[in-house]
């Protein structure tokens, strides 16, 4: 197995996050399992996919919240979430594209290419999506590098023969990964992988919870850490280790305990995904008297919302797909058009968690949410929700002239 041996993840990642993680004072004491996840990033999790692998489960990587774990997990494979939240994996996918593409697309073709990330290399079967323009031309140059499989997405959901095209899709992937794997998808084992994602979008959705406190019982940049680790973690034992800090944070609440400043501007942050080690904005935040109390973005709420009824699923396999299919096209992408469940959830959660104000965070050239700021920025201001958008990337030449701008629109809401 050609893991690499020179990790550049590896040798970036203690650093960073010491100043960014360890630096925080009163954190949960069951933030500790994720220290451990981090400072061994390339080292257990892989290490466990390989034994996986050589006990004959096969490895399915994926870059999209669209990807159904359900299915992979029901045919005894392993999802890992792969996406590039790194900079230094940047240049080398700038040979093969534009510069002035999207950060977590380069991110993610350079792992690839540059053979350092051992995520993408355990994977026997890496699954994409056509959610924007910019990924799907990505893949077409990922598939001359790795086993590819694209599912298409339809752009309008709302329409009859968008749910029909989709359930089309999500059946043509089960082929594929029946084909990968060797096994058949039964209903009952699509049942229990329903309810092994259920249990861990739940766990997730309670510590979510929490956070509407006053002060919230965990910072934002833990909180966020503990979804990205989902991506990539066991089912299992992510379900285990959100609910033993849930229950902590339950306590932490009833005692009054917390690492956050009462007098912290609560935030909600709205927009792109940030897939580790991207922290920037948590941290500029979270250093400039703000705590982050939501992120609407498939590194939060889209992640871990939609549960299923487990209780009242069909037994007919056929239904059991039609079930879930609809759960998938229920989420609110901005590769979607219109989009409007987007700007129904954004408010939803700002009156939830009583936000003091949106940081609408965007990737530099990810044209679908940055288009989508029109709306947002329109629908919170008719609300009074004061609002701040930031165009970045994961370079950190701008963090100076980003502390002015957020310290300022914190100042404000003071
Ligand atoms: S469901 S947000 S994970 S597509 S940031 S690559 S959209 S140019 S990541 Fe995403 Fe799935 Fe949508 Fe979520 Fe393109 Fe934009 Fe880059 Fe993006």
């Amino acid at each position: 197995m050609d893991l690499e041996t020179h990790d550049m993840l590896l040798d970036a990642l203690p650093g960073l996050y010491e100043k960014i993680y360890l630096s925080q004072s009163n954190r949960p004491e069951g933030m500790g399992f994720y220290d451990l996840v981090v400072s061994d990033i390339h080292g257990i999790r892989p290490k466990e996919l390989v034994d996986a692998k050589k006990a004959g489960n096969k490895i399915i990587g994926a870059f999209c919240v669209y990807v159904p774990e359900e299915i992979v997990l029901a045919l005894d494979a392993i999802l890992v979430g792969l996406c590039g939240g790194t900079e230094f994996s940047m240049p080398a996918a700038e040979e093969y594209l534009p510069r002035n593409l999207c950060a977590l697309i380069k991110s993610s073709l350079g792992f690839k290419v540059q053979k350092t990330c051992a995520y993408y290399q355990v994977c026997d079967l890496i699954i994409g999506e056509t959610t924007c323009e910019g990924k799907k031309k990505m893949f077409e140059i990922l598939e001359e590098h790795t086993p590819m499989y694209v599912i298409q997405m339809p752009p309008k959901p709302d329409q009859a023969n968008s749910k029909e095209f989709w359930l089309q899709e999500m059946k043509n992937l089960i082929v594929k990964l029946e084909e990968i794997t060797g096994n058949e998808l039964t209903a009952e084992k699509l049942k229990e992988g329903i309810r092994l994602v259920n249990e861990k979008r739940t766990a997730l959705q309670r510590i979510a919870e929490t956070r509407k406190e006053h002060p919230p019982p965990i910072s934002g940049k833990d909180a966020l850490l503990v979804t990205q680790v989902a991506f990539y973690d066991d089912v299992a034992r992510a379900t285990q280790k959100a609910t033993e800090l849930y229950e902590e944070l339950q306590d932490r609440i009833k005692n009054g305990v917390s690492g956050v400043d009462p007098s912290a501007k609560r935030i909600m942050i709205s927009g792109t995904p940030m897939a580790i080690p991207n922290w920037k904005m948590h941290d500029i935040v979270e250093t400039s008297g703000g705590v982050v109390v939501i992120e609407e973005n498939c590194t939060g709420a889209r992640y871990y919302s939609k549960i299923m009824d487990v209780d009242s699923l069909p037994d007919d396999l056929n239904e059991l797909i039609t079930a879930l299919a609809d759960r998938y096209l229920d989420l609110d992408c901005a590769c979607f058009t219109p989009n409007d469940p987007r700007l129904e959830n954004i408010l939803k959660y700002a009156e939830e968690f009583k936000v003091d104000g949106v940081i609408y965070y965007c990737l530099q050239n990810c044209l679908t949410y940055s288009i989508e700021v029109y709306k947002a920025e329109r629908a919170l201001k008719e609300k009074g929700i004061p609002f701040l958008k930031i165009e970045t990337d994961y370079g950190t030449e701008d963090v100076g002239q980003l502390y002015t701008r957020v310290e300022a629109f914190i100042e404000m809401l003071k």
